[in-house]
């Protein structure tokens, strides 16, 4: 489903009065304390997040799967929702692939197809947590860590058949996430497990294209529940800092202990120079995958903040690739999404809000209570009319959830896909 110019023009025809009442009255509000509007405005238009190819369709997890009506059952499909989602919000103009889930057939139409709608390919995926049919060795106990050197050559060539196709699509990084670990004590070698997997990571790197980047996604449990040889962000930096200044780690929101704080790792990282992306999701417990902001947005704030800080003051560190990662059990997927955009504008708004210079004057005068109240003013701060003026700017819609409701997308992708098709992906 394609949605027309008229078809957004009408629809925001509704509201724009109201909308130019609110921007306006925020950004008098704010040009008074000093911030450049336009300036924000234009960082929200320019900011794109990639829809993760693999949840466009409901999730499941161990315990069961509720499919959803006129899942993309196709690539083609799949960017066609991803052209959707970004004609109604003009910031999901790239998408994340995942092999073998989502294996182009005809690169030349995938390429058109994507041009067309606006959407580029960013970091293409690997897949060695899940053993492929016509597969010769199996990743049960391993991938990249195997004690199996046919194993672990298994797992390169795979990923290094990954970066062809995304090679072939104009993609330029690789994302490699590792589910090999332990789950019992005794059970693995954490030395090998760790010199295996660097050295095949390395020769990756080795063997990737000069212009391509790898980004080293970590997590502390799941599939294994004693070990994981890639844990956390120490390892990721240092598997990293192993291969060469083309790698880098990847921050996945739900792959951290309970209370760990993540903006002060999403610092250290950007002062290193090697923080290369985002996969943004929210959780209460473990993995959970959930839409972006639903159960952390100060948390959420925080972590932008010391983004918009190091984009500001670290020069070394490389432009970041802002990825989202969920699983929609529940919801409408394109819903889902929605709201996730939306929540990443905000943080991302919000934070663009703080007066750094104010606030390191207040660090370095020890005035805590001041360096609190720069916070929290900024994130009680509602910027929905800047994120909707950025969206205007662009050519989206003011309320997108409520234009994809009221347009009748999923009715009309139901009539289109029918009741049964179902997405590839988690
Ligand atoms: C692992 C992960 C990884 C993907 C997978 C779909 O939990 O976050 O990024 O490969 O989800
Ligand atoms: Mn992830």
């Amino acid at each position: 489903m394609i949605l027309q110019e008229q078809q957004r023009a009408d629809f925001n025809k509704k509201g724009l009065a109201k909308h130019q009442q609110h921007f306006s009255f925020l950004a008098n509000k704010l040009e008074d304390e000093g911030v450049a509007v336009q300036k924000v405005v234009d960082k929200l238009a320019e900011f794109q997040v990639a829809i993760p190819s693999w949840a466009l369709g409901a999730g499941g997890t161990r315990f069961g799967r509720f499919s959803y009506a006129g899942e993309p059952a196709t690539l083609e499909q799949k960017l066609e929702d991803i052209g959707l989602l970004h004609s109604l919000t003009q910031t999901a103009g790239a998408v994340s692939l995942h092999i073998p889930w989502d294996v182009p057939q005809d690169y030349a139409a995938v390429r058109e197809q994507a041009a067309t709608l606006g959407i580029r390919f960013d970091a293409v995926n690997s897949n060695t947590f899940q053993d492929q049919k016509e597969a010769k060795e199996s990743y049960k106990f391993g991938s990249l860590s195997n004690t199996s050197p046919a194993v672990r050559e298994q797992a390169i060539a795979h990923n290094l058949e990954v970066v062809s196709i995304g090679e072939h699509l104009g993609s330029k990084s690789l994302t490699v996430w590792l589910a090999d670990g332990s789950s019992y004590p005794g059970q693995h070698n954490f030395q090998k497990a760790l010199m295996h997997t660097q050295n095949s990571l390395a020769e990756i790197y080795e063997k990737m294209p000069a212009d391509w980047t790898m980004f080293i996604e970590y997590k502390p449990y799941e599939p294994n529940f004693y070990s994981t040889v890639i844990q956390d962000w120490g390892t990721s930096l240092m598997l990293a800092n192993g291969c060469g200044n083309r790698a880098f780690t990847l921050v996945d929101l739900g792959h951290h202990l309970p209370n760990t704080n993540i903006e002060q790792i999403v610092a250290i990282l950007m002062l290193k120079g090697k923080l290369g992306g985002f996969h943004f999701n929210d959780s209460k417990y473990g993995d959970d995958d959930l839409t972006v902001g639903c159960i952390k947005p100060y948390a959420l704030f925080l972590i932008f903040k010391e983004l918009v800080y190091g984009m500001e003051n670290n020069a070394q560190n490389p432009p970041l690739s802002w990825m989202i990662d969920a699983s929609h059990n529940l919801k409408d997927p394109l819903e889902d999404l929605i709201q996730s955009l939306e929540a990443i504008q905000e943080a991302y708004a919000k934070a663009l809000l703080v007066d750094q210079q104010a606030l390191e004057e207040a660090q370095e005068a020890h005035d805590v209570t001041a360096c609190q109240e720069m916070l929290q003013n900024a994130y009680r701060t509602d910027v929905r009319p800047l994120i909707r003026q950025a969206r205007l700017q662009q050519g989206g819609v003011l309320s997108p959830l409520d234009a994809y409701r009221q347009l009748g997308v999923r009715r009309q992708l139901i009539r289109e896909r029918g009741l049964l098709s179902v997405a590839s992906g988690l």
